[in-house]
């Protein structure tokens, strides 16, 4: 299962961001001290300050990830490539982020429903989007391209020979594709690919590019190798947090907010079960992210524990810091006592068999049951983001292990002003012996 290989991003991140971080902090300050002179990099009117404003040029950057990886693994890819276009930005053309369709990720099983082609206005806000920086949903492109063909897509990849000598080094270099090629050439001599399932897209051109660094790395390759309109990444992954945790990744984090049909369900539910409302809890949402800047503890939050559980193919390998239903409601039930909640409301993947385990052992829990109604109209992404939505406003939550689920609902908690005593703690494993726990990422403002 790639599930494996899933995790491994996150992690490498965490872990070289110490001693990568730092120097490529450094460097793209000295980057960004030379073009703009501390003005608004996003809007319109900035070309004044820029040497070669003469001619901005309106260019497009599309990008695509690895299909096994899940939804919150992708939504912080979209932080990269954000911060990659706000690079790009800096410098000559006038670039725009092509947001990918979702569809076809593989926990979306939901029989019977169409979840393939979904924008991304659908599960965000695009207006809170587009206040950190210029996007559009693809068939936006499409029309504003004059039909589906990207100019040129570059499929990223790791180096062949990994790390020389053991040494971590920022490059980027054309080389031959390392992996058989997702694209083919039709008779007219385009390229076909999957395209987030839109049959009618077409490449021009498919290369592959072997990168390893942080996601501005591109930039240069994009601003002068290559000068047709429209670039996608594929296997953007590949590429690093330019700054992980630092200012620019919190304002494009903070820009993700929820669609707001999805933050209403979420509302009501909280008041209808969980006796949970924005005035008694004290997690008043702006619906501007940029004024948005709740001070760290004054979040009171509902009188229930919040809890993401991961199962599924977290426990088909049988890991060890995964707890077993048991364990899960021990610690469940040991919460409530401690921070004295008579209710729980609980997300999970769980599937029917564990589900009737659960309720047999915690026959009071409270969860999220959609209508088939409700399923079409939300999809299983809407239902994923309702579900994070009633966690990040608990009064006190806990998630599991490396789960990219329950750490986007640390930054949702974190943006809503919780106290890290009540966000940043997860299960252990029944017989785990070091269980070590999440890690408080401040927002820098
Ligand atoms: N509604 C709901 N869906 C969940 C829950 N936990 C997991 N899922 C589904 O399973 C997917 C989990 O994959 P990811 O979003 O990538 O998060 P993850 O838990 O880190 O898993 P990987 O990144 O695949 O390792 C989610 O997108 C949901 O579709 C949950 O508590 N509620
Ligand atoms: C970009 O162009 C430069 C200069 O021509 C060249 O040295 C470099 O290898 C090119 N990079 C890529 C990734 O094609
Ligand atoms: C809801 O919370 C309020 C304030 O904490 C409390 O006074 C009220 O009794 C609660 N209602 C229910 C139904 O638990």
């Amino acid at each position: 299962m790639a599930h494996r290989a899933v995790h491994i991003p996150v992690i490498f991140i965490v872990s070289t961001y110490s001693f990568t971080a730092f120097c490529l902090y450094i460097l793209v300050s000295f980057a960004r001290f030379e073009t703009v002179k501390a003005d608004n990099v996003f809007s319109a009117s900035h070309t004044t300050t820029v040497p070669v404003a003469a001619a901005r040029d309106l260019r497009y950057l599309l990008y695509d990830v690895n299909p096994p990886e899940g939804f919150n693994l992708r939504r912080d890819v979209y932080i990269r490539m954000a911060s990659l276009v706000k690079t790009l930005r800096k410098e000559g053309d006038d670039w725009v982020l092509v947001l990918p369709p979702w569809g076809r990720l593989y926990h979306w099983q939901s029989p019977k429903i169409h979840q393939i082609h979904i924008p991304w206005g659908e599960f965000f806000s695009l207006t809170s989007l587009q206040a950190n920086v210029p996007v559009i949903e693809y068939e936006e492109f499409i029309a504003e391209n004059g039909g589906p063909f990207i100019d040129q897509v570059l499929v990223l990849q790791n180096y062949a020979e990994g790390w020389t000598d053991g040494k971590w080094e920022e490059k980027v270099d054309e080389r031959s594709c390392i992996e058989k090629l997702m694209y083919s050439k039709d008779k007219q001599g385009y390229y076909r690919g999957w395209f987030w399932g839109y049959e009618e897209t077409r490449a021009r051109n498919v290369r592959c590019i072997s990168a390893q660094g942080h996601a501005s790395i591109m930039a240069p390759v994009l601003q002068k190798n290559i000068t047709v309109t429209s670039v996608m990444l594929d296997r953007a992954e590949t590429l690093l947090h330019d700054h992980y945790a630092g200012k620019d990744y919190w304002d494009t984090r903070r820009s993700m907010v929820f669609a707001k049909h999805l933050r209403l369900i979420g509302d009501d539910f909280r008041a209808k079960y969980l006796n949970s409302t924005d005035d008694r809890d004290h997690t008043i949402y702006s619906e501007d992210w940029t004024r948005m800047k709740a001070k760290l503890g004054s979040a009171k939050g509902g009188p229930y524990l919040g809890v993401h559980l991961r199962r599924k193919d977290f426990i088909w390998g049988h890991r060890e810091d995964v707890p077993s239903l048991k364990g899960a409601v021990k610690k469940i039930r040991s919460l409530m006592k401690k921070h004295k909640l008579d209710k729980v409301f609980i997300a999970t993947d769980a599937d029917e068999e564990e589900l009737k385990e659960l309720k047999k052992l915690l026959p009071d829990m409270v969860r999220f049951e959609p209508s088939t109604e409700d399923l079409e109209l939300f999809k299983d992404g809407g239902v994923a983001i309702i579900d994070q939505w009633i966690c990040a406003h608990a009064r006190v939550f806990i998630g599991t292990s490396v789960s990219t689920f329950s750490f986007r609902i640390h930054e949702e908690r974190e943006i809503l002003g919780f106290d890290p005593k009540t966000t940043y703690s997860r299960f252990c494993g029944d017989t785990e012996k070091e269980c070590e726990q999440p890690t408080h990422w401040k927002i820098v403002y």
